[in-house]
């Protein structure tokens, strides 16, 4: 223990409380400084990875064995509690700080995540970077720990202790509470939203078989409790729980190998689309890497290798791509690394190079192992991938001649695109405007020179329930694909295939009616997005436009109102509702050319929502449920939710 603590303080800091307290004050004033640069940002996102952080710390314990219950509370006083029944924060005298242990963890940087060699901390990114982070950036914090049949306790606030820690008395258990209230001073807002959190929750219910995670909001009286006994195989169950599958057990294996643990979960579904997704040491690798390739490189081998073995091809030239052994998959790999190289735009792609022959080796191994042992499951799996390749050289054949018949016709753009004139990517924005008459307002009121227009008119096809050669028939969306420009050719528009070096805009904007129908297809065009051209959405590019709901006028003053609360205030501001007119914009096409670039297209006015990716899992799992068969979930869904889209994560 004592070593463990050593190990923990700064080894240039040998002169006491003092001293030490002054590097303390200069740390948080640092985090407080630059708070984007440990949390990420200082808007939602920032404020719920407050909680994620100190989560970590508990499932750490968990991850180690020394903890099996974690409760996450909202209070009615908008703070957050995180109790875990682990070893508990030490509190014994720190030797050369001269004060507890508790104390050092809570106030200086990084001095936590030392202590445990064994778990797999983070370096870098927005995890593990420390409780006393959270402690910097929180108005006030106060912890509980219960330890050798005590209870101590400790407050700060802006992370500088209150007092120093208390003996609360005697106590049985164990384990750490944290409670916080985020700094205003800090954050755009301070308010928790339960549903993010919950989905984070279960997410990391789902990560550690066996852990129990507690969620309860007590500003309503929410409470859900998740504990998963099959760990990443009911996960998989959950993400297709509104698809059919084409097998009736989940696919789970785990092994470890070079000091890394391997765990991967899969089923086949009857529908088109793949679903693989991946996390380092319970980090979400949104971008994939290099144990995503082991993965799909150990699939295509092991289910071509069983084929062929089986004769179960009638060529001997046949194979499988990697595509087509990927229709309708849905699969969860867990890995745990010691030392991640996360790369890429968002810091979510595995670089470690050793991963992707450990995750192969394994996967090869035990799916072959499955197969062997499953051959009614194994028959049906080869089948469905054998009919994937065929539609695809169909599509392949039919998409030659297309290509061929319009290179002849036109240039490579389509006709209905209003391009821009500007060729800088970085500036330049592409409005997907629903309808021929919004369309026509958009490209009379739009800056010609890095605002390009493209009007859907038709109906955007359900990706969720399409093959590939299908969506490539869509004529709307194979204009979008065309106008983007990233898919090679009109190639099957899958990720692989999706260049992000070549897409032509910065920004690609959905305009849509505030109506139903006008969130319809943007669903449709957002699932589209999510399933074939997702680094568009990983790296932030997708946004969506936010006409307003009113105009005002008195006399000859006009204001534009987002939604009744502001409108109201219009109304006191203009004195009363006396001389007051009041127009309700159903749809775009409503607007006049210059008021639709006023309201909602001028970079300097507007208001747009950008589209994120906290959380690939809980996207496909609404995206499956808006879109699939299943009608009973999507319709509770919306009722639940139609209310509070204010930011939009999908
Ligand atoms: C340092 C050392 C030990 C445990 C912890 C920190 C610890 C930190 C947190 C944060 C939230 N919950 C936590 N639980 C434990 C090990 C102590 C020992 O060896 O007994």
């Amino acid at each position: 223990m004592t070593e463990a603590i050593l190990e923990a303080q700064d080894k240039t800091q040998k002169s006491g409380y003092k001293a030490s307290s002054i590097t303390v004050l200069k740390g948080l004033e640092a985090v407080r400084k630059r708070p984007a640069m440990y949390i990420g940002d200082v808007g939602a996102r920032g404020l719920h990875h407050l909680v994620y952080e100190v989560v970590d710390n508990s499932i750490d314990e968990a991850m180690t064995g020394n903890c099996n219950r974690i409760e996450m509370t909202i209070n009615k006083d908008g703070s957050v509690s995180v109790k875990d029944n682990g070893r508990g924060i030490p509190t014994d005298m720190h030797p050369v700080e001269k004060r507890p242990a508790l104390e050092v963890v809570m106030t200086v940087l990084h001095a936590g995540g030392k202590f445990d060699k064994d778990s797999y901390k983070v370096s870098g990114g927005l995890h593990g970077v420390g409780v006393s982070v959270v402690n910097a950036l929180s108005e006030w914090l106060t912890v509980e720990v219960v330890r050798d049949g005590e209870r101590f306790t400790q407050t700060y606030r802006r992370g500088i202790p209150a007092g120093p820690m208390e003996l609360l008395g005697k106590a049985r258990g164990r384990g750490t509470t944290v409670t916080f209230f985020p700094d205003p001073e800090i954050f755009k807002t301070t308010t928790f939203s339960y549903n993010t959190l919950v989905e984070r929750l279960r997410e990391l219910a789902y990560l550690n078989r066996g852990l129990t995670i507690i969620a309860e909001d007590r500003r309503d009286d929410s409470r859900e409790e998740f504990s998963f006994k099959g760990g990443l195989a009911e996960f998989v169950a959950y993400l297709d729980e509104n698809r059919t599958a084409l097998h009736n057990k989940v696919v789970y294996f785990e092994a470890e190998r070079e000091d890394i643990p391997v765990e991967v979960a899969l089923q086949y579904n009857d529908g088109y689309s793949e679903n693989i997704v991946t996390y380092v040491n319970n980090i979400n690798t949104v971008e994939g890497g290099t144990h995503l390739s082991g993965f799909k490189a150990a699939l295509t081998r092991t289910l071509n290798s069983y084929a062929e073995k089986n004769k179960m091809f009638k060529s001997d030239k046949f194979s499988l791509s990697g595509d087509d052994v990927r229709e309708g998959l849905t699969a969860v790999i867990s890995i745990k690394v010691g030392e991640p190289q996360f790369e890429g735009q968002t810091k979510t792609k595995l670089g470690n190079g050793e991963v992707k022959g450990v995750v192969e080796q394994i996967v090869n191994e035990k799916l072959g192992d499955f197969l062997e042992e499953h051959p009614h499951d194994a028959k049906k799996i080869v089948e469905k991938s054998v009919h994937a390749a065929r539609a695809r050289e169909a599509a392949r054949k039919a998409r030659d001649l297309t290509r061929r018949k319009s290179a002849l016709e036109s240039g490579s753009l389509p006709g209905k695109l209003a391009d821009c004139t500007s060729k800088d990517v970085g500036q330049s924005e592409l409005f997907i405007v629903e309808g021929d008459s919004a369309g026509g307002s958009a490209k009379q009121g739009r800056n010609r020179e890095f605002q390009a227009i493209l009007p859907l008119r038709g109906k955007v096809i359900n990706v969720e329930k399409a093959r590939v050669d299908k969506i490539l028939n869509n004529e709307e969306l194979r204009t979008l694909i065309t106008a983007v420009g990233a898919a090679t050719g009109l190639g099957n528009g899958s990720e692989e295939d999706f260049d992000m070096a070549k897409v032509r805009y910065g920004k690609i904007i959905l305009m849509t009616d505030a109506d139903v129908d006008g969130a319809h297809i943007r669903t449709l065009l957002l699932t589209f997005l999510f399933r074939y051209m997702k680094p568009l959405i990983s790296e932030e590019r997708i946004y969506i436009a936010m006409p307003p709901l009113f105009g005002v006028a008195k006399g000859k003053k006009k204001l534009y109102a987002m939604d009744e609360v502001e409108r109201d205030k219009i109304i006191q501001e203009f004195g009363g509702s006396q001389g007051v007119h009041i127009q309700r914009y159903k749809g775009l096409g409503e607007m006049n050319p210059d008021q639709l670039w006023e309201t909602t297209m001028d970079p300097e006015r507007r208001t747009m929502m950008k589209v994120t990716l906290e959380d690939a899992a809980a996207a496909d799992h609404t995206f499956s449920m808006l879109m699939g068969d299943a009608v009973e979930p999507r319709r509770e869904f919306i009722e639940k939710n139609a209310k509070y889209v204010t930011e939009l994560d999908v």
